[in-house]
């Protein structure tokens, strides 16, 4: 049997990834921070089945006990402040967790099992203001966040790593991905769980920043599968994870009301632009730009073909598949809510 280590266990990428190791029969560890009302987040529903060990990116003792404990064979850092624009509000918080937090780790394992196989969850976003289209594995990175400026130093020291130790260490470079577990401050969330409190009468309008912003969106239980496939190969690598396909936070709006039976008719442009029921005549799209960046990220688009090619990658779930997911689960909590 298999020993795994997940920090970012209670996030969304983290509950997929353990519920994938549980079933492949996989011993699965995961650190949680200290709060004052005990939250297992995303693995409520398993918590029995894991082992967990109190520990915090920012404090190296911590992973270093957490290896000791865990002997782990393989570790999965997915541990992130990981909202965008919260890296404008917290840049050294960010810093320190998702950047200085992969050295942390890194050396907690080269001190205490350096044999251990390590995945580091690397992103889209360091690419930014993209170079080239699309962005493969060899394109420049060009952050454009604090966090995107964290996660390129997380993902070069991962590289150093490897190199400098002979560490069994990969990068996974995931476009964004999202899923019914997503956190409602993301975009996709914000919408679908926006769409159905319109539906149900809860709420007036969606207010939303850039909607010509465009992204390679993916579901998060497809992406964990590509984080496992990374630590079984021969030689560790780094891997773009990614759909190909790109699509504006606009036709995202679109979709979503669509699996709500509400049709969208567009009217003005820029910062008057708004979303009107087409059967109601109100407005229930707005642009408020208090959702406006410092500095934006146009456009991802990710080409996956060299993780299609060397792990046998392929996503299952597609656009219209991932957005009808998140609306129906989301119309779904609402119903029942209102029920109760
Ligand atoms: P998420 O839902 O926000 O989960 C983040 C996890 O990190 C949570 O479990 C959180 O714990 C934990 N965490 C935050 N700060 C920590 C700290 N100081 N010490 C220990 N744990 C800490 O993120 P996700 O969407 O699952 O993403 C997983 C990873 O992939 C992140 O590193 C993210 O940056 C990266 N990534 C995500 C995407 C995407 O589109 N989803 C794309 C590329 C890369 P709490 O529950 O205590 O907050
Ligand atoms: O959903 P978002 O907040 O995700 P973002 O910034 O692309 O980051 C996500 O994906 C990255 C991978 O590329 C991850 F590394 C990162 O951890 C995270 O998971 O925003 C998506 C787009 C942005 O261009 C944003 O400006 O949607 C635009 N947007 C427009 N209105 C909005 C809103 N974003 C949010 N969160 N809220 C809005 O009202």
């Amino acid at each position: 049997m298999k020993t795994a280590l997940i920090t970012g266990i209670t996030g969304q990428d983290g509950s997929y990834l353990a519920e994938l190791l549980l079933e492949k029969g996989y011993n699965v560890y995961g650190i949680m921070r200290r709060k004052s009302v005990v939250d297992y987040g995303n693995v409520e529903h398993i918590k029995e089945k894991i082992n967990f060990i109190y520990a915090d990116m920012t404090d190296p003792i911590s992973l270093i006990n957490a290896m000791k404990i865990s002997q782990a064979d393989e570790v999965y850092n997915l541990a992130a402040q990981s909202f965008v624009a919260t890296s404008w509000e917290q840049p050294l918080a960010t810093a320190d967790i998702d950047g200085i937090g992969v050295t942390n780790i890194l050396e907690a394992i080269r001190i205490v099992k350096p044999t251990a196989r390590f995945y580091q969850a690397s992103t889209s976003e360091m690419f930014g203001l993209v170079q080239e289209m699309p962005q493969t594995e060899n394109t420049p990175f060009y952050p454009r966040s604090p966090y995107g400026v964290a996660k390129v130093y997380g993902h070069w020291i991962t590289k150093n790593y490897r190199e400098s130790y002979n560490m069994y260490a990969c990068s996974g470079i995931l476009f964004n991905h999202e899923s019914e577990r997503r956190g409602k401050e993301f975009v996709t969330r914000k919408i679908t769980n926006a769409v159905a409190r319109i539906k149900f009468g809860l709420q007036d309008c969606l207010e939303l920043g850039n909607m010509d912003s465009k992204r390679d969106w993916g579901h998060s239980q497809d992406y964990v599968q590509a984080m496992w496939l990374m630590l079984q190969q021969e030689n560790p690598d780094d891997y773009v994870i990614a759909t190909n396909e790109t699509r504006t936070v606009r036709e995202f709006v679109e979709k979503a009301f669509y699996y709500a039976d509400i049709e969208i008719e567009w009217s003005g442009t820029g910062i008057d632009e708004v979303g009107i029921d087409k059967g109601t005549g109100k407005t229930v799209v707005k642009v408020n730009p208090k959702f406006f960046r410092p500095a934006e990220v146009e456009v991802l688009l990710g080409n996956p073909q060299k993780a299609e090619t060397v792990l046998g990658w392929r996503r299952q779930i597609d656009f219209n598949n991932l957005v009808k997911r998140m609306a129906e689960n989301d119309l779904g909590l609402i119903k029942n809510s209102l029920n109760k």
